[in-house]
């Protein structure tokens, strides 16, 4: 089917046709009334994935973790978090997963451990424990920390231990130390841990913040820019040793399996985006990036502005012609660090929500790269409201907070901008039926507040319903496994300029594909002239038909012509 591609562009790959549904195991189904979903609960829903359409499944994080950063500060590598279940219940999904012919990707946060990992416990004790090179220790200045490197998620990313007296550095939270990658113990360690995973079965891996690992030994103050900012995630990415380490870790580890692998590319702009990617360097499937998820905010006061469409576009096509026959791309509108899609690049009022989140659905499934669909996301789940800061349970958010009440900022502005930032939106627990707790949990208490639109939006009804987003998100994924087009066309964009339309074109051997969206509320001419030898192949209006004459698209309207 692929015979008059490019070579590059036609070896033929499972990852490359699939999609990756992504779950959040403590937001999906809880099995035992604890108020925490579990893996029991995710095999029980099986079925309804499987329904879907859904043929493989990145989980985050499962193993060993006080949670601190909810299973992102890991304990053990090699085990399974008590309140998600045992080595058993995996075994079972696995097997389970297995006979419906899915595929599973871990979550591997190699970057940094839990300071509750054995590995640190021992570091910390003394200078000369032999666990002391596993992570990275320095000598303060002058009662201050070694340098002004900040942490993503609280002040210094230096945390002062006691017993040595010294600090050590971590670019998450004070619980979350980050590994010496210099060290080959821990190399190897990790490389132990992919091992064990592999051997059980599991088909790949998604690496948590993978461009970070390797530090810049000379650990200098990083300079402000004009604005007396630090860009600490430029210094931080892309380290002097990071190919060298992926190289070695395809060598040691990923080329003996069928694995497929996604680096969560952070730090990395278009212009590295090759180097962790294109096959003959041996490193990483594919990554992804941030680019187009940083339109939309404000820097100075990290407020939600509306999305600018024209610069959204840029990054996709930048992001494609930096890839092209290069490497192999993904694409996402959400997980479990971003609000929900709907509410931030549709439009949740109840008259638009989910034409809306059809016509994401639409974009999702037909970019040239890998989709990646968030749990829920096909119910067209929206952000929730938060009452109060109490109501969160993200880390970060809470830090956040605490800096605020120290320099006296308004509690108000916060609760507003994390009512649209926040990473909590996401992790709401999975809406499955209309009854109380929305069938996430019997307990009475879920660990995060459920939505309380659960009555009208949920699994149960979508499923129902012919014209929910569910049936679109099922349909729109049939239509890309059935036109390969969609897979391994090429991409152009077809009015890079418009301020409200998204209209591209996929061209793949005799076939060509045109995707018409609108992302505003209004009326939109498109310029582009149908005529009724173009076959509709998806389209979230039920009475759209191409007319001879220029395509008008209705409000948030989405349409796929081929010819
Ligand atoms: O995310 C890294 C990352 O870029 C986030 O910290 C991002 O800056 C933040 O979510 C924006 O609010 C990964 C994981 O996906 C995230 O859940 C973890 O908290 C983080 O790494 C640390 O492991
Ligand atoms: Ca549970």
């Amino acid at each position: 089917m692929t015979d008059n591609l490019p070579k590059s562009q036609s070896d033929q790959s499972w990852w490359k046709e699939t999609f990756i549904y992504q779950i959040y195991p403590r937001s999906f189904k809880d099995s035992n009334g604890d108020g925490i979903g579990d893996l029991n609960g995710i095999t029980q829903s099986l079925d309804y994935l499987q329904e879907l359409g859904v043929e493989t499944i990145w989980l985050s994080p499962i193993y060993k973790s006080p949670n601190d950063d909810n299973g992102y500060d890991v304990a053990d590598y090699c085990a399974i978090m008590e309140e998600f279940g045992t080595m058993e219940d995996f075994d079972r999904l696995l097997a389970e997963m297995k006979k419906r012919n899915m595929k599973m990707v871990l979550d591997l946060v190699f970057n940094h451990s839990s300071d509750d990992h054995q590995w640190f416990q021992e570091a910390r004790k003394s200078k000369d424990n032999p666990y002391r090179d596993y992570y990275i220790f320095k000598e303060g200045k002058d009662g201050n920390p070694p340098n002004n490197w900040l942490s993503f998620f609280e002040g210094s990313a230096w945390e002062y231990n006691e017993a040595t007296d010294d600090y050590y550095l971590h670019y998450f939270t004070r619980r979350q130390p980050d590994l010496n990658w210099e060290n080959p113990k821990v190399r190897e360690g990790l490389y132990e841990a992919m091992r064990f995973w592999l051997d059980k079965g599991v088909n790949g891996f998604r690496f948590d913040v993978i461009p970070l690992i390797s530090k810049d030994l000379s650990y200098p103050d990083i300079p402000a820019d004009e604005n007396g900012r630090l860009d600490f995630v430029r210094h931080y990415a892309n380290g002097p040793r990071v190919h060298e380490f992926l190289q070695e870790m395809y060598e040691k580890v990923l080329k003996h399996y069928d694995c497929y692998t996604v680096g969560e590319g952070i730090g990395i702009s278009t212009r590295e985006a090759a180097d962790y990617v294109a096959p003959e360097r041996k490193e990483l499937d594919s990554i992804y990036h941030f680019d187009h998820m940083v339109l939309d905010r404000d820097w100075e006061t990290g407020k939600a502005t509306p999305l600018p469409l024209v610069q959204f576009k840029a990054v996709i096509r930048e992001w494609d012609e930096a890839l092209i026959n290069k490497g192999w791309n993904t694409f996402y509108l959400g997980n479990h660090d971003q609000p929900r899609a709907v509410s931030r690049f549709g439009n949740d009022s109840p008259a638009y929500r989910a034409l809306s989140a059809k016509m994401l659905m639409t974009m999702l499934f037909t970019q040239k790269a890998i989709p990646y669909l968030y749990q829920g996301d096909e119910l067209g789940m929206t952000n929730t409201h938060f009452e109060s800061v109490e109501e969160f349970d993200d880390v970060h958010v809470h830090n956040m907070y605490k800096d605020l009440k120290a320099q006296g900022g308004s509690e108000q502005a916060f609760l507003e901008r994390m009512n649209t930032n926040s990473r909590d939106h996401a992790r709401t627990p999975f809406l499955w039926n209309a009854e109380k707790q929305a069938g996430f949990t019997e307990g009475e208490r879920p660990w995060i507040k459920i939505n309380p639109n659960h009555k009208e939006i949920n699994a149960e009804s979508c499923q129902k319903n012919q014209n929910s987003v569910w049936h679109f998100t099922k349909e729109m994924i049939k239509v890309r496994k059935e036109n390969p087009g969609l897979i391994y066309g090429d991409y152009e964009d077809l009015a890079p300029e418009h301020p409200s339309l998204f209209l591209y074109k996929r061209a793949h051997g005799k076939e060509t594909y045109l995707v018409l969206l609108n992302f505003s509320d209004q009326e939109q001419p498109t310029r582009i002239n149908a005529s009724s030898d173009m076959q509709v192949i998806i389209a979230n209006y039920e009475d759209h038909t191409p007319k001879d004459g220029e395509t008008i698209l209705r409000p948030y309207e989405s349409v796929i012509y081929k010819f």
